[in-house]
């Protein structure tokens, strides 16, 4: 079994920070944390509570994502908030969860039906009524998370080849459907035999 996984982002047309942050991080024997944050607003300040959440996480990779959440929010109390998406990976198992609060995108593309979605909220500000959905892959399968600077469009692309080696397919959806006026991240992993 193995992971391959690929990340692109970059800072709104003008800034030179972003305030998306991404997290990619090993846990245990067999445990993956993969998410992106999007701090609100733009530059520094947003950076800041995006880091915030990540910082929560990487201080706990093995906790359950939903205590994640929960911590997160309120570790953001005095920051400008953020909004988050969480894949917990169980290689072992070949299982995932998913948990989001506010405008994260997560597109999989499988032979299961896994069409994670996200809460309305903010991390910070206003926990929803979280959600944990829970699905069993397939080796090849193919995870793609991703903040709101990024069109969601590229999903409904059928000519775009999801197959190809996830940091080239992380280029590819940034270049093509990155948005100019938002801080824009994507980060695809795939899990194979
Ligand atoms: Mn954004």
């Amino acid at each position: 079994m193995s992971v391959s996984w690929g990340a692109a982002c970059r800072p709104k047309e003008g800034q030179s920070v972003s305030g998306d942050v991404f997290v990619v991080e090993p846990f245990d024997a067999s445990g993956l944390q993969v998410a992106v944050i999007d701090g609100l607003g733009g530059g520094i300040e947003a950076a800041h509570a995006a880091e915030g959440a990540a910082t929560v996480i990487r201080a706990r990779l093995d906790s359950e994502p939903l205590d994640l959440i929960r911590l997160a929010h309120t570790a953001l109390h005095n920051t400008r908030g953020a909004v988050i998406g969480i894949l917990t990976f169980d290689l072992l198992h070949r299982s995932v969860t998913y948990v989001g609060v506010g405008n994260i995108g997560a597109q999989v593309y499988s032979s299961q039906s896994i069409k994670p979605i996200s809460k309305n909220g903010i991390l910070g500000y206003r926990l929803p009524h979280l959600l944990k959905m829970t699905y069993a892959y397939n080796f090849g399968d193919t995870f793609v998370l991703y903040s709101d600077g990024i069109s969601s469009r590229f999903g409904l692309d059928t000519h775009v080849n999801h197959n190809q080696p996830p940091q080239m397919f992380a280029d590819l959806i940034l270049s093509r459907y990155g948005k100019m006026n938002d801080d824009a991240t994507v980060v695809v992993v795939r899990i194979s035999e």
